[in-house]
């Protein structure tokens, strides 16, 4: 089984600027353990970085039919985009939204998440780890 891991706006920086803030993995780095996770688990895992709103609603609606699940960062469209909360729930897979930080505990826009209805869950506040147990909050959403 597929499960599409994808990642918004500025992601493609992660360990290259502001590691205080998200940590000192770059993209890459937790692609692999992201990876090597998906061997353990028996699902294959594909990767989507952009920063183009209407890029990343294309890879939502691009896993109809070839990935059972979808694993999502919607970094700052998080808080804004209407466009991605439509697809997630169009889409109609299981998705799994993640967080770096602990989106309750910075700014009050932050609070808001307009995609995190249209998922099954939310992790957030673990850093790269967070990306590892929404893989693992995926496989058992798909082996129940
Ligand atoms: O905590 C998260 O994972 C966020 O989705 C990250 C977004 C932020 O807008 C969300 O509120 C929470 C920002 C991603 C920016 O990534 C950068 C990585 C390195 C350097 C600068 C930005």
């Amino acid at each position: 089984m597929k499960v599409l891991v994808i990642n918004g706006p500025n992601l493609n920086l992660l360990g290259k600027r502001e590691p205080g803030l998200y940590g000192h993995s770059t993209l890459e780095q937790i692609e692999a353990r992201v990876t090597a996770l998906g061997v353990e688990l028996g699902l294959e895992v594909d990767f989507v970085q952009s920063n183009s709103e209407g890029t990343l609603v294309d890879a939502v609606q691009s896993a109809a039919g070839r990935a059972a699940a979808i694993v999502i960062n919607p970094a700052a469209y998080t808080h804004t985009s209407v466009a991605l909360r439509d697809a997630i729930t169009a889409v109609g897979l299981p998705a799994v939204e993640v967080h770096l930080s602990n989106i309750l505990a910075r700014e009050e826009f932050r609070h808001t998440s307009l995609t995190a209805p249209s998922c099954r869950g939310v992790i957030a506040g673990f850093g790269a780890e967070g990306y590892l147990l929404a893989l693992r909050a995926v496989a058992s959403l798909l082996a129940s």
